[in-house]
């Protein structure tokens, strides 16, 4: 059911000012350390990570009756959490742009959590990306949501459960692999997903691109698995028009929309839960991800 209406789905142009300055109030970048293990092995050594983190103006850790909404964020190829959100005290063009968001309320504040498939038993990147999951839902949520005030009253598998509305993921290429397998396989945790310059690679490399309609398929076989329905997903893809990943998206996305039990292709999300965006002059870049993020943003949550 959906429980609120949503803006259009069609590309909108950020305003230059969302991206050049965040005025006076400004949310503020922090670091977030934890412990993970190395998912393909069974040995038991621990591997420190961390995550930035974006805390919109106003986040008081000590207000308990507050609550936020919670946006994973994953990076692409040859990068890191820096690439959004810069380090500790920093603002950058994505900070700028959520700030912005945030005080002219097309969004709601919410939290963001830069993470990254890296790490450091595994240097296969596409493997990483989908595997990442084990450590996301084990590793960060666990600790990541006691420490901070998203909507999961308890950070137990049910907790996650019953604040899925409340839950986006997003990345950007090699990040948009790592976003249609959470979309595959944390349904009952995350209900929407802004996949941004990159297609699914669960059956290979670029396999949205040359294997379309299985690719399709498999996310729909998996999605069918869990139970949840159209009603319960919002998937906003995106990418450049001169972007190197178009060609690998595009076609996934049109295999998708065939799958009309799972997906339905539509302007606005009272009617449907699947949507892709091509950002007019841009590329395979972050100047793309800040506009799918701009568009893609107001039609996350609840
Ligand atoms: C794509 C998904 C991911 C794509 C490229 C990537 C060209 C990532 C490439 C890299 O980081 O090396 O669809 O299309």
């Amino acid at each position: 059911m959906k429980s609120r209406e949503f803006p259009d789905n069609a590309y909108c142009k950020p305003p230059e000012e969302y991206l050049e300055s965040s005025g006076s109030s400004h949310g503020r970048v922090v670091r977030f350390n934890y412990k993970t293990k190395d998912y393909f092995g069974d040995d038991d050594t621990v591997y420190n990570k961390y995550a930035l983190v974006y805390l919109p103006d106003g986040y008081d850790e000590n207000d308990n009756g507050k609550r936020y909404n919670v946006l994973y964020l994953i990076h692409g190829g040859a990068c890191t959490p820096e690439w959004y959100l810069g380090g500790e005290g920093s603002q950058t063009v994505v900070t700028h742009l959520l700030n912005s968001m945030i005080r002219n309320k097309l969004i709601e504040p919410l939290i963001v959590c830069a993470v990254s498939w890296l790490n450091e038993y595994c240097e296969d990147a596409g493997r990483n990306c989908l595997n990442f999951r084990y450590e996301l839902v084990n590793d960060i949520m666990p600790e990541f949501e006691k420490r901070y005030r998203t909507y999961a009253e308890n950070t137990d598998e049910q907790g996650f459960v019953q604040s899925r509305k409340h839950r986006a993921f997003s990345g950007y290429s090699m990040g948009a692999v790592v976003t249609w397998n959470i979309l595959g396989y944390c349904l009952d945790k995350f209900a929407y997903f802004i996949p941004m310059s990159g297609d699914c690679w669960e059956l290979g490399t670029t396999a949205g691109g040359s294997s379309p309609d299985d690719t399709a398929a498999e996310l729909a076989r998996e999605i069918r698995k869990t139970g949840y329905s159209i009603d319960d997903l919002c998937v906003y893809a995106g990418c450049g028009d001169s972007d190197i990943a178009e060609p690998n998206l595009t076609p996934q996305i049109e295999a998708m929309k065939k799958l009309t039990d799972t997906f339905i292709y539509c302007n606005n999300f009272r009617d449907g839960n699947l949507y892709e965006c091509i950002c007019p002059g841009c590329g395979h870049d972050l100047k793309t991800a800040v506009h799918i993020l701009y568009n893609g943003l107001p039609k996350m949550f609840g």
